[in-house]
């Protein structure tokens, strides 16, 4: 990627990363001991981006001092001015930074109490000992000091350096650790379980044997990639997109287009939440919220070729903000590629025998992979030549665990996985916010619902059903749920923009089977992560109003985030729409999901509804591979 190119929507580059940095320690000399959790472009007024791509580089950095207070500053990168700087209030602080990670480790690791409950346990190796601090989902210690930083750290037990941890949980034993006071403030032990035995590695030499390798796939294009990439910004079959990766959303998509109509302005994972149902003293108070406490952008892995994409790839680079102000680069950070789709569509003319046209579906895929503690997350949005968009979200990784005992168990709360372990019933919930542009003006927003018709002499027989459509024109209108029995879906519809049959040129969004936050209303994890309590949420659009949970979530008990967006109950009508999409998995384990995961699916389809005037996919030409073979040839 050049560093000297200048679109406005461009990845931060290394350079400007370390620029901003120095501009902020030149103005602020405390910043020296700061410890920083966030950088990314404060994306220009979209009105004047629109007609303008000169335009100043301006960044947001976040991080927190030496004393534990949070702030944000904001530098103007082309003319290595600080513009403003502000502290964030201690009761809705910053992501934590790897820096106040590593210290409650350090921390509980050094701690006294901590090594004496150990030793109650029979563990007197500490270089055996994987500790992981967690949020403490919205529960303060009491104490921790009102305002402070703090996380809870729980422990497991490798039996050498390679070994997977979490085969052995460390059962009962919570270190509380204040951040800000920099010290251990209690060690909750629920008492001694015996610590399991067996090892669940899922490296290759960990496994007593291998499988046969399964027949080599290859994907190969002998004629080049479809896709062409300049900067971030990708184009391939009338699509026109950028990409970057923010720290807290990861991947977020640009400029959404196809045939140059555009379609969504900006696309990003607002929030996401992990609460957990069991009653267990090591879990029940769990609800992470892994982007904006931990950072999608921050934990995003390098892909490797070949392993993670297969195929002729394209990677982008991400810079980072390493917590003591150096820059990281995150090599292959954004995956770009073709894939094969199968069928796009097909009629085989009974009529006429051999009269049989076919033609392949294919996609774009634009991805990422972010780790965040035990469990990993892909990103994948789909491009398809039909017009649809897909976002879907992989989950993959190491479920929590604990210890199997049956005084603390409950089957329905948690499920036995092995003979010695129970992993906890929880949650998978996300929030992905988007800025609507479709066909270039305002927008409006439809709730469709598939209902029967009563019998009566229009209906006789009862045979009958029919669309209601109902357009939603307030916030509080607009907070609603999926209903699989009517097949309801949500439009978003440019009023002044027509198709050849007369009406308004639309996107339908459609989900598959998706759960809502199952938290009591009231309880922390139900205010502070209460985007998850409806499906879709829609708002006009306000630059600001980028977090579904609070903009800052760490240590707040619910401020910022929809709920409190949406409670002026603004006019959606008729605007500069956005809608806000909650999906996820609940998450029942089970023996399969030992000791990794398979991937599970979830996300949500975003199709055209008369946004073209017939098949866009018509004018394909057959495309019959002479490449392929069968039993017969
Ligand atoms: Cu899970």
């Amino acid at each position: 990627m050049s560093e000297n190119s200048n679109h406005p929507l461009n990845i931060l580059s290394a350079s400007e990363i370390s620029d901003a940095v120095s501009v902020l320690k030149k103005f602020n000399k405390d910043h020296e001991n700061s410890s920083f959790s966030y950088i990314s472009l404060s994306e220009p007024d979209k009105k004047l981006l629109k007609d303008n791509t000169d335009l100043e580089r301006i960044v947001k950095i976040v991080g927190v001092d030496q004393k534990s207070n949070g702030f944000e500053a904001e530098i103007n990168i082309s003319k290595k001015e600080l513009l403003t700087e502000e502290k964030i209030s201690n009761k809705a602080g910053p992501t934590y930074t790897l820096a106040e990670i590593f210290g409650a480790i350090e921390l509980t690791m050094g701690d006294e109490n901590y090594q004496k409950a150990l030793e109650k346990r029979g563990i007197k190796d500490l270089s055996l000992v994987q500790i992981d601090p967690w949020p403490g989902g919205g529960f303060v210690n009491k104490n921790i000091k009102n305002g402070n930083r703090a996380l809870r750290a729980i422990s497991f037990l490798k039996d050498s350096v390679k070994d997977n941890a979490y085969a052995r949980p460390i059962q009962g034993l919570i270190a509380h650790v204040d951040l800000t006071e920099k010290k251990v403030v209690e060690i909750e032990d629920h008492g001694v379980v015996k610590v399991p035995e067996a090892p669940a590695r899922y490296d290759k030499e960990g496994q007593e044997t291998l499988r046969e390798n399964p027949k080599e796939i290859a994907i190969t294009q002998p004629e080049g990639v479809g896709f062409s990439v300049q900067d971030n910004l990708i184009s391939w079959e009338g699509w026109k997109l950028r990409a970057s990766i923010d720290p807290i959303e990861g991947l977020a998509l640009h400029q959404v287009s196809l045939n140059d109509r555009p379609i969504f302005y900006r696309a990003g994972l607002s929030d996401m939440v992990v609460p957990y149902g069991s009653s267990d003293p090591m879990h029940w108070w769990k609800a992470v919220h892994d982007g904006t406490e931990y950072g999608f952008g921050t934990m995003t892995n390098s892909l490797t070729l070949g392993c993670d994409c297969l195929g002729e790839i394209y990677y982008l680079d991400a810079h980072k903000l390493a917590f003591d102000g150096s820059v990281e680069t995150i090599e292959n950070a954004i995956c770009i590629h073709e894939e094969d789709y199968g069928v796009q569509w097909k009629h085989n003319d009974a009529t006429q025998m051999g009269y049989n046209e076919v033609r392949r579906s294919r996609r774009l895929v634009v991805s990422s992979f972010a780790t965040i503690g035990n469990y990993d997350y892909g990103i994948f949005w789909y491009l398809y030549l039909d017009g649809t968009i897909q976002l879907e979200i992989k989950l993959t990784g190491v479920v929590g665990i604990s210890a199997y005992h049956e005084d603390i168990h409950k089957s329905g709360q948690d499920f036995k996985i092995s003979s010695e372990l129970a992993s906890p019933i929880h949650q998978h919930l996300f929030n992905v916010r988007i800025d609507w542009d479709l066909d270039d003006g305002e927008n409006q927003l439809f709730e469709t619902n598939v209902e029967p018709l009563p019998i009566n002499n229009a209906n006789p027989e009862g045979t009958q059903f029919q669309a209601v459509s109902s357009h939603l024109k307030k916030e509080s209108e607009a907070q609603r749920n999926i209903a699989p029995e009517k097949s309801r879906t949500w439009k978003v519809v440019n009023p002044n923009k027509l198709n050849k049959v007369g009406s308004p040129t639309a996107y339908k969004i459609l989900y598959g089977n998706t759960p809502t936050l199952l938290s009591d209303p009231n309880s922390p994890p139900g205010k502070r992560a209460a985007f998850a309590k409806y499906n879709i949420w829609a708002t006009p659009f306000q630059n600001e109003e980028r977090c579904g949970g609070g903009r800052h979530t760490v240590m707040h008990s619910g401020e910022g985030g929809l709920e409190e967006i949406t409670a002026q109950d603004r006019n959606i009508s008729e605007c500069d729409l956005v809608t806000w999409l909650t999906f996820g998995v609940t998450h029942l384990p089970r023996p399969e999901d030992w000791p990794v995961m398979p991937v599970e699916y979830c996300g949500f389809h975003l199709i055209p509804v008369g946004f073209f005037d017939q098949n866009p996919t018509i004018n394909l030409p057959p495309s019959c591979s002479s490449k392929s073979k069968s039993n017969k040839q």
